[in-house]
């Protein structure tokens, strides 16, 4: 099988549910055989296009649960069934849409009838043995360069082929494409912006410097072996001195040197569900902000439904300080209201937004709004009625729901205002400066082509389409906000960078293998989205 995924595979394997199978029967069905040989070819599969929702020890999260005991109560054939079809609750139709075999399906339904594998460890010993500096600090520039706004740069991830393009924002040229992890998932910046971090699906953090000319590879590090989550701190007197990745697998998380990626600590986050109080081995970190507020990441677990502030005030002696404030589960994707004081962030599968409080310290809402909302970091803006609003796309309907995040309005904390989309949707994006919000409709199979733009002045008003010849996926302003950069998701793919007031393409960057998602480093470094 071809270990670089073909693009729309990946939604994927994170954003479904392997749902009830047509031939149900009554008793356990026999464990079918496999080979070894093919047991490690169903192992990798399972961790590219499977663990994402259903976790490394099948025990669901947003997919289901599908450990033998469930999958021996349905059929060879309906789940093979399910696998090459797809069903209506969100799983993808591997074989459908072309990236499974009949043969494959034939022995993924096999694999999950079959006992779950302990995935390993991967300790300290292991990330140290890991851990390379390309550049030492001492070799590095001592200033940005002179004729360029390096703060313009945009970081933009080529999924399949594991690297980064940085291109400049200004002349639109590519200045660098960088190896990273295995299907890179996020970038964020340090809080300078000088540094750009990145992290794989297999737990490798990598760190470019934006200073240098060409921006380049100055370190890496392997924390685990899945993962999905990085950030840096960003409070006054830590600026760049530390970095964090929140694995999936070990479910741990991993503090670093900022400027070198040393594994400093690391600390595990298995624990109890927030509400039934019960274990889970598999607790992962999903999405992580770090707070302009206090010396404090936020962490969301995946499974438990508790956000972690994370105080790294005393990692000089080793030591950090835990709070937990219960949420909902299961915790994903979110980002900061237009104050950087509360932390919006989806319990997708509970159809919720839960807020924190990061300056009280404690959960404000727990806010229902559609069918898997999944916000990225989210989108800002003033709303003409509502005042400050922050609004989410959803991945199981098509639905924005916009929030009231002004604490002093009776409304606060509530869905103040629904917009339709034709389908499900990944990514929102707008930008101070705009008067545009842009949603993508990638995994709308009808309309995967289309970005559709809502008039943030004239909210009753109907959406505008633009309609492109290929997948559209994630969108990120430039510094000044008056472009904003559309990725065609293909492995001959593009960015297209549009005039946010005329919405006119104003050029476009090609021959980028899966461009996904984009990150300026000016918005990346601010929070502003
Ligand atoms: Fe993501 C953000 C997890 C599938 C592209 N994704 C996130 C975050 C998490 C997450 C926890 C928040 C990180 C943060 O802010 O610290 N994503 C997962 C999954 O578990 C899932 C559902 C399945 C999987 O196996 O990975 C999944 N994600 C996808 C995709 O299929 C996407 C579209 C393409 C890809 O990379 O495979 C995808 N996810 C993204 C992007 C962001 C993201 C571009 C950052 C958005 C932003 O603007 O910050």
């Amino acid at each position: 099988m071809n270990k670089l995924l073909a693009v729309s595979a990946t939604i994927t394997s994170g954003l479904l549910l392997m749902a009830g199978a047509t031939a149900g029967a009554a008793e356990l069905q026999p464990v079918p055989n496999i080979t070894d040989e093919e047991y490690k070819t169903a192992q990798f599969i399972y961790f590219d296009r499977c663990s994402g929702c259903h976790g490394a020890l099948r025990k669901g999260a947003t997919g289901k649960n599908i450990t033998p005991e469930n999958t021996r109560k349905k059929t060879l054939a309906a789940l093979e069934k399910i696998l090459y079809d797809g069903t209506d609750a969100g799983m993808p139709g591997w074989g459908r849409d072309g990236f499974m075999t009949r043969d494959e399906t034939n022995l993924m339904a096999r694999f999950v009838q079959n006992e779950v594998p302990q995935p390993p460890e991967w300790n300290m010993k292991e990330m140290k043995a890991s851990w390379k500096v390309h550049v030492p600090v001492a070799d590095r520039p001592t200033e940005p360069p002179k004729d360029k706004d390096w703060q313009n740069y945009f970081g933009v991830v080529l999924r399949d082929v594991g690297k980064i393009a940085i291109i400049d924002g200004d002349s639109k040229e590519i200045l660098n494409i960088i190896d990273s992890g295995f299907a890179t998932h996020i970038l964020r910046t340090s809080a300078s912006g000088r540094y750009m971090y990145a992290i794989g699906r297999d737990g490798k953090a990598t760190m470019m410097d934006m200073w240098a000319e060409p921006p380049d590879l100055v370190a890496e590090v392997r924390t685990g072996i899945d993962a999905r989550s990085i950030d840096t701190s960003k409070y006054k007197g830590f600026e760049d001195k530390y970095a964090i990745v929140g694995d999936y697998w070990p479910p741990h998380y991993v503090i670093l040197e900022g400027d070198t990626l040393k594994p400093l600590k690391v600390v595990g986050t298995r624990g109890y569900t927030y509400d039934t109080n019960e274990y889970r081995d598999e607790t992962r970190v999903a999405s992580i902000v770090a707070s302009h507020n206090a010396p404090e990441w936020i962490l969301t677990l995946k499974e438990t439904g508790v956000v972690l502030l994370v105080d790294y005030s005393m990692m000089d002696e080793g030591t950090i300080i835990e709070t937990k404030i219960n949420a909902e589960r299961f915790l994903h994707d979110g980002g900061w209201d237009s104050t950087k004081r509360y932390f919006m962030v989806a319990a997708n599968a509970r159809d919720t937004i839960s807020v924190i409080d990061t300056v009280d310290r404690k959960l404000v809402a727990n806010i229902i709004t559609g069918t898997k909302p999944h916000p990225g970091r989210g989108a800002n803006w003033v709303d003409p009625e509502f005042g400050n609003v922050w609004a989410t796309v959803h991945l199981g309907e098509g639905l924005v729901s916009i929030i009231s995040t002004d604490p002093s309005k009776d409304y606060a904390w509530t869905v103040v205002r629904e917009w339709q989309l034709d389908g499900n949707s990944l990514f929102i994006k707008t930008h101070p400066n705009s008067t545009n919000v842009y949603c993508d409709n990638t995994i709308n199979q009808n309309k995967s082509n289309v970005l559709t733009v809502f008039d943030l002045e004239n909210p009753d008003a109907a959406p505008r389409e633009i309609v492109f010849d290929k997948k559209v996926v994630h969108m990120e302003f430039n510094k000044a906000g008056d472009e904003v950069w559309i990725s065609l998701w293909d492995k001959d793919g593009a960015v297209v960078i549009l005039d946010d007031k005329t919405l006119k393409e104003k050029t476009r960057v090609t021959g980028l293998h899966t461009p996904t998602g984009k990150f300026n480093v000016y918005n990346t470094t601010n929070d502003i989205y």
